[in-house]
Parts: C-alpha cells; structure tokens; sequence
C-alpha cells in the first residue's frame, strides 16, 4: 500500500510533480504558518519581547528565530477533516558550530533542528518528504500511527515519500530519521519536534522549543559538541528575552545520541513538569528534570526578578560543551498616563 506513494529516482517529471503536489511550491520555502487559518497559541495577552539583532548564523540558522517557529503546514478540509500538508526536503549540507568548526550535517530544509511540524489533536497529516540529501534517509514519527507509515523504511535519494496520519495522541512528540545507523542519523542533524495540541487549549502562554542535542565531530561514537538548537553556547551569547511575570512554556525534548540521559535545570526558579505533554495537569513541580534519548516534556514557570537566568544539563560537562543558555528577563515598560 505504501508504494503508491514511492516515486522512484528518475521519476521527477512535470507528472510526478502534480502527483505528489509540489509543482511549483518551492519546497520547504514557506510553511511556516502565520496565517489566519492556524490559531496562535499565544493570544494578544502574550508579550514576545522583541529579538535582539543578531548576525545570523551560519547557513541561515538563527536559534532565536527557531525558538518560537510553529510550522502549522498548509492546511486545507478534506471530508470535513482539517488536513495538515508540509513539504520538507532532506539535503546534505555543512553548518559552522564555532569558529574552528564545520559538520556536514544531513537535514531538513538546510536546518538543524527540522522545522516544528504542529497540529490539532485528528488532524491529518501528510508530511511530503523530498530525500535530496544523496542517500537514503527517512521520517519516523512518535505518536499513534499504522504501521506502513512508521517511517523505518528508507526512502532513495532522489525520491518522494508522502506520510500521512492522524495527528494523535495530543502532547509533544518528535520525528527523526530512522536509518541504520540512526545514532549517526539523528547525530547529523536529522531530527525535530512534532507537537499535537489538545482539544481544550492551553491558558495564553510565551512558547518555545528547546532542543538538546550532541555532535559527534570526529566519529568516535562520542559527542565533543551539544547544543540547544543547532548551535553550541549561541543563547549564551545571545540569551533569549521574556517577559516579568510571563508565562512561559517551553517544549523541551533531549535528542542527544551515546549519552544515556541529561538533565534540564532552569537557574533561580521552578518549573511545572507536564510529562509528555500529556496532560492539562501538572506532574510534578522541580528545577531539574531527567531525560533519556526522545523523552520531552512541556515545562512551565514565570520570572519575577530580571536579570538574566541560565538553563542546561546537570551533566556539566554536557553544559560546558555547548548545551547552555540564557534567559533575559526584561520588565514591563513604565505605563503612559
Ligand atoms: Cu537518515
């Protein structure tokens, strides 16, 4: 049944195109949903405080952009059923981890992280998956979904594969590639996180992804480098600003392959622990939390004091390697009378 929708290489005519829907879409150029037809979590009530200027980072990658980037896909009804389309390319290209560093990530889009596919609980989704990247790559999901769409059978380079489910169960899930051997897959880059939304929403928050992930640099099956979102230490340089007495919710997933888990601490607070995002209802209360490989959680708190705050792993040596980052909390301007 799948193959139907296994356009196989040499296959890319104009016809092949119009099958799979992508004549003429540009792919991966602009799913990224701020339209009216995708409901932002985060009403009129939420102060985003605006980005500080920032060179971008190499390859176009800016983490501070990448925080707060919901890819809601491009949504259409089909049979009274809300459907999701995204269109993602996976390709082969290098990233500038630091300044005495270049890795040849594979990716989506030319990211690393993929995008943050997002979706309302029975949603369908058709994930449009274009392997540019010269060999085989694919997309596993987590989450509830038939078997033939599991994503454990590598698509071709230069082939299309079309995933398509229903979005379920609600809560933050990820996909990433599941070719053997996926320590090294997911180690190039190719990963990201799928977060379904429950049917009653959340209260009005400021929501972020955070992403932990490792690099191995000289393959020894070790990681010399991590990061949250790419880029080594670049919120340390660069920390993100919220806002006083905010709510923040952060979805945080740990990616990091050959270390068996890491922590996530958030500096002079605590924060509310939704498991999975399972949940309207907190779990658990803490200031450090345990992760294996793909677990996420969303985690909520404010700030009442300003100054700036750090987060990374209790594993230090993890945090000292480029996992670390700041917040910025920056107070209410004065009102006008
Ligand atoms: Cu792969």
């Amino acid at each position: 049944m799948a193959d139907r929708f296994v356009l196989k290489p040499g296959r890319w005519n104009r016809r092949a195109f119009l099958t799979a829907g992508l004549a003429g879409a540009g792919i991966g150029a602009g799913a990224i949903a701020l339209n009216g037809l995708n409901r932002s979590r985060a009403s009129p009530r939420v102060t985003v405080p605006p980005i500080p200027a920032t060179e971008a980072a190499p390859a176009g990658i800016n983490p501070l952009t990448f925080l707060r980037q919901f890819d809601y896909g491009t949504v259409t009804r089909e049979n009274g059923r809300t459907v999701r389309e995204f269109r993602v390319e996976a390709r082969t290209s290098a990233i500038k981890l630091n300044k005495a560093t270049s890795f040849i990530t594979w990716n989506l889009n030319g990211q690393v992280p993929a995008p943050t596919f997002r979706a309302m609980e029975g949603d369908l989704i058709r994930v449009i998956f274009y392997n540019r990247a010269g060999h085989s790559h694919s997309l596993h999901f987590h989450g509830v979904h038939p078997a033939q769409m599991d994503g454990v059978r590598p698509v071709r380079n230069s082939s299309v594969f079309i995933y398509e489910f229903e979005a379920a169960p609600s809560g933050v899930h990820l996909y990433h590639c599941h070719v053997a051997p996926v320590t090294r897959h997911i180690g190039k880059g190719l990963y990201g996180m799928f977060i379904v939304d429950p049917p009653t929403p959340r209260p009005p928050a400021d929501e972020m992804v955070l992403i932990m992930a490792g690099y191995d640099v000289n393959d020894d099956r070790k990681n010399e480098l991590y990061a949250f979102n790419g880029i080594p230490d670049f919120y340390m340089e660069h920390p993100i600003p919220i806002q006083q007495d905010q709510l923040v919710r952060l979805y945080v997933l740990n990616m990091i392959e050959f270390d068996a888990a890491a922590t996530f601490h958030l500096h002079a607070n605590m924060f509310r622990v939704f498991r999975t995002g399972r949940s309207l209802q907190p779990d658990e209360e803490t200031d450090v939390i345990t992760m294996g490989t793909a677990e996420r959680h969303i985690l909520e708190f404010s700030y009442h004091h300003l100054g700036k705050f750090m987060f990374h792993p209790h594993q230090d040596a993890i945090a000292e390697a480029g996992c670390m980052g700041m917040f910025e909390v920056i107070g209410s301007p004065p009102a006008k009378s």
